[in-house]
């Protein structure tokens, strides 16, 4: 008798499930929940760490950290005062929901606004977890090569906001930014993006301007 057993099937049959009961959990708070993915160095913990500083005074804001090791992360987004917890995968190249509710248990969710997942590194893997956040937010910065969009295209068409990051380093590099943004419009053309750069705070406003209307 040949047996066959879907694995993939099943092991995201079983995340959408717990993705939906953090989704249930967000609500029932009423925070707005944002899943950070980039590939390495994109520049995620930096944007976070000045996202929080900047709206420190207007939003209440915790955040979920994850690395396959170390806590650096946490350490850096700790220093703002904002709650935080890091989660360490060790062999697993994405957050999934179970990681994230186990992280959840760690911080107080009420009162807050938002609450900032920073995936693991890696454009890839992360697209298929659904986290039960509101919404992916894509990193993507200006020494990676304009065409990653059209190379790792899932991860640009579920994320609903593109953070073209490093802006300040254009001059210096042969990036077509224009190009970048095409290629990642020609996958996703809903995308929203924002060219901004954490070093000169270019484009700033603009992103949360964006962040506050999707609040709720
Ligand atoms: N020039 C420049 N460097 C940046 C910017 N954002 C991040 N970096 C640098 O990029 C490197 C990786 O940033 P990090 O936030 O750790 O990336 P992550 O791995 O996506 O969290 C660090 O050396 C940052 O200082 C930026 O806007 N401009
Ligand atoms: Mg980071």
């Amino acid at each position: 008798m040949l047996q066959i057993i879907e694995v993939r099937k099943n092991v995201l049959a079983k995340n959408d499930e717990l993705a939906a009961a953090n989704r249930a959990l967000f609500a029932r708070e009423g925070l707005t929940a944002v899943n950070f993915v980039s590939s390495p160095g994109a520049g995620k913990t930096t944007l976070l760490v000045k996202t929080l500083t900047d709206l420190a005074d207007r939003y209440r804001c915790a955040v979920v950290e994850g690395d396959q090791r170390t806590a650096n992360d946490a350490e850096r987004i700790a220093a703002t005062g904002a709650p935080v917890v890091q989660i360490n995968t060790l062999s697993a190249c994405h957050l999934d929901a179970s990681m994230v509710a186990r992280g959840l248990t760690a911080l107080d969710l009420a009162g807050l606004d938002y609450l900032f997942i920073e995936n693991v590194g890696n454009l890839v893997c992360p697209a298929g977890y659904d986290l039960g956040e509101k919404m992916k937010v894509v990193v993507m910065s200006t020494t990676e090569g304009e065409d990653k969009p059209v190379k790792y295209p899932k991860m640009f068409r579920v994320s609903a906001a593109l953070l073209l990051t490093k802006t300040d380093l254009l001059p210096h590099l042969d990036f077509d930014a224009d190009k970048a943004v095409d290629c990642a419009l020609q996958v996703n053309p809903a995308l929203a993006v924002f060219r901004v750069s954490a070093k000169t705070g270019e484009g700033f406003d603009a992103w949360y301007d964006w962040l506050a209307a999707q609040r709720g």
